[in-house]
């Protein structure tokens, strides 16, 4: 009760932005909001722990401890040919005044539920989008133009819009804060919402951004063209660990810390040659042409002719990720981007692809529509806009040099880092996958970043990052502000974030 009192304060303090209740419709009244180009499908209040998520793809958490809240539904069309779903749910009490906006995943095509109920649960209204279409693939995309453009930012922008409209509508004032949150497609969604709409979020939480996605899906092919070069350059995944294992015995202590952990793995120079089998073929060697293969995977892809980079490497530790691309065939959201926007074909094959020319024509046939490379943010930095990129080292499905390229863009774009110290941060985070998972700390609350760096100005420099097994904490260790790294103190346990400062490398 007395947090309640707390929240109710805070929010008094904000003067004019409290409404009085009486302003505040029912949930249901909702149905009849007139918006355009919005049809209100449904809405109505689900009790504390009721909901149930479709059936669908991939896990489904649990949502029994999400409190009691409004659940609109509704369907967007800015064009004739948009059939966008969005989903709004709004707490039945104890609103933290603030919006979120979560992202999705791969092609999308399905509501982030998890997201949106972990952004209930921390009391803020919150929406989610399937982008405009249903189903993971691009297939969506052939002949509809207009529905690729809701894919690529549209869809996302405007239920941001219909969203705050709702918000508005039901509590009798707009959110006081609103924020982005999403990784993998739902970092590119943030960043192009940053680039393209500056004044939409207050805040952008952005991970493993997929923002330069025409390059890397020629890298994401380039990597199955590689292991798939010859009969014997294929790499079983049970070979993994022991690549693995060679990369952290090379590198490991470089930091000075042999913790299992590469921190950096850009001063790792690790070459598979160092495991090539002396005699038989085993599973703790690589043959000849498998050595070859590895060393492919570590390196950027690069234009034959001109010799400039398309897209960074795999960074040494992430080898006990790389099934999803190097495995028996190249991987679907890859070979979608040319089967389904490039050449229109679906029986495109990716063995055919020429990184030096497809890159272009990828470049040419997007100009600009998925990509969210623009690194001139100062119209969103401008609006006291804050970002926090983060990205994990170890990530065998978006190279996580991209993120440090793009960081660098903006940097050189503005002027230089000091100039951008107060509007974005980037955390690398050694030893984690794609968007969590991973040997290292990947378990940290970027949200509760973010709120203290918007709404009370404290700037993140470090965030304390942990890993658990069987649900126990076993290591907690600092991400630092890149590209300061975590240091080691020198005493202590090395798994206590305490012990460990953020400084130089
Ligand atoms: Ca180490």
């Amino acid at each position: 009760m007395r947090m309640w009192w707390t929240a109710v304060l805070a929010l008094l303090a904000d003067v004019a932005l409290v409404a009085a209740p009486s302003d505040r419709v029912s949930c249901e009244s909702l149905s009849k909001l007139s918006l355009p180009n919005t049809a209100i499908t449904s809405a109505q209040v689900l009790p504390a722990g009721q909901f149930t998520p479709p059936a669908g793809r991939g896990p489904v958490p649990s949502f029994k401890d999400v409190p009691a809240f409004c659940r609109v539904q509704a369907t967007l069309t800015p064009s004739s040919d948009s059939d966008i779903k969005i989903e709004v749910w709004l707490p039945a009490s104890g609103w933290n005044g603030k919006f979120q906006a979560v992202g999705n995943g791969g092609w999308a095509g399905t509501i982030s539920y998890g997201p949106l109920g972990a952004a209930v649960r921390r009391g803020y209204a919150a929406a989610s989008t399937d982008t405009g279409h249903v189903g993971g693939s691009a297939s969506f995309a052939l002949g509809h133009p207009e529905k690729l453009t809701d894919f690529a930012y549209r869809a996302v922008h405007e239920m941001t819009i219909a969203a705050k409209a709702i918000v508005t509508s039901f509590y009798g004032s707009g959110p006081h804060y609103s924020y982005w949150n999403g990784c993998s497609t739902g970092g590119r969604q943030g960043l192009k919402e940053a680039q393209r709409f500056p004044a939409d979020f207050d805040g952008i939480i952005a991970g493993a951004p997929a923002n330069y996605q025409m390059h890397l899906h020629v890298w994401s092919i380039a990597v199955a063209q590689a292991v798939h070069k010859e009969l014997g350059s294929y790499i079983p995944p049970e070979k993994y660990p022991a690549i693995h294992k060679a990369a952290l015995d090379a590198c490991d202590a470089l930091d000075g810390l042999t913790d299992g952990l590469i921190q950096d793995p850009t001063r790792c120079h690790f070459d598979p040659k160092a495991i090539q089998c002396a005699g038989e073929d085993t599973s703790t060697c690589l043959t000849r042409p498998q050595v070859e293969a590895a060393r492919k995977l570590y390196a950027p892809v690069k234009n034959s002719r001109t010799n400039a980079e398309i897209f960074p490497g795999m960074e040494p530790g992430s080898e006990l990720g790389w099934a999803p691309l190097a495995g028996p065939n190249a991987n679907p959201v890859a070979t979608d981007t040319f089967t389904y926007l490039v050449y229109k074909d679906p029986h495109w094959d990716w063995r055919t692809m020429n990184p030096d020319t497809d890159t272009a024509l990828a470049d040419k046939n997007d100009n600009g529509l998925i990509d969210a490379i623009d690194p001139n943010l100062q119209p969103f930095f401008s609006h006291k806009g804050k970002l926090i990129m983060y990205h994990g080292w170890n990530d065998p499905l978006i190279a996580p040099g991209n993120s440090v390229n793009y960081y660098g863009s903006v940097a050189k774009k503005i002027g230089d880092s000091s100039k951008t110290a107060d509007s974005i941060r980037l955390f690398m985070v050694p030893g984690m996958a794609h968007c969590g998972g991973g040997e290292g700390p990947n378990t940290f609350d970027m949200v509760g970043a973010l709120e203290q760096w918007a709404e009370k100005g404290t700037v993140p420099e470090q965030i304390i990052a942990s890993h658990s097994q069987n649900g126990t904490v076993d290591r907690t260790r600092p991400l630092c502000a890149y590209p300061q790294v975590a240091s080691y103190r020198g005493t202590g346990s090395i798994d206590d974030a305490s012990n460990f400062i953020c400084a130089a490398r």
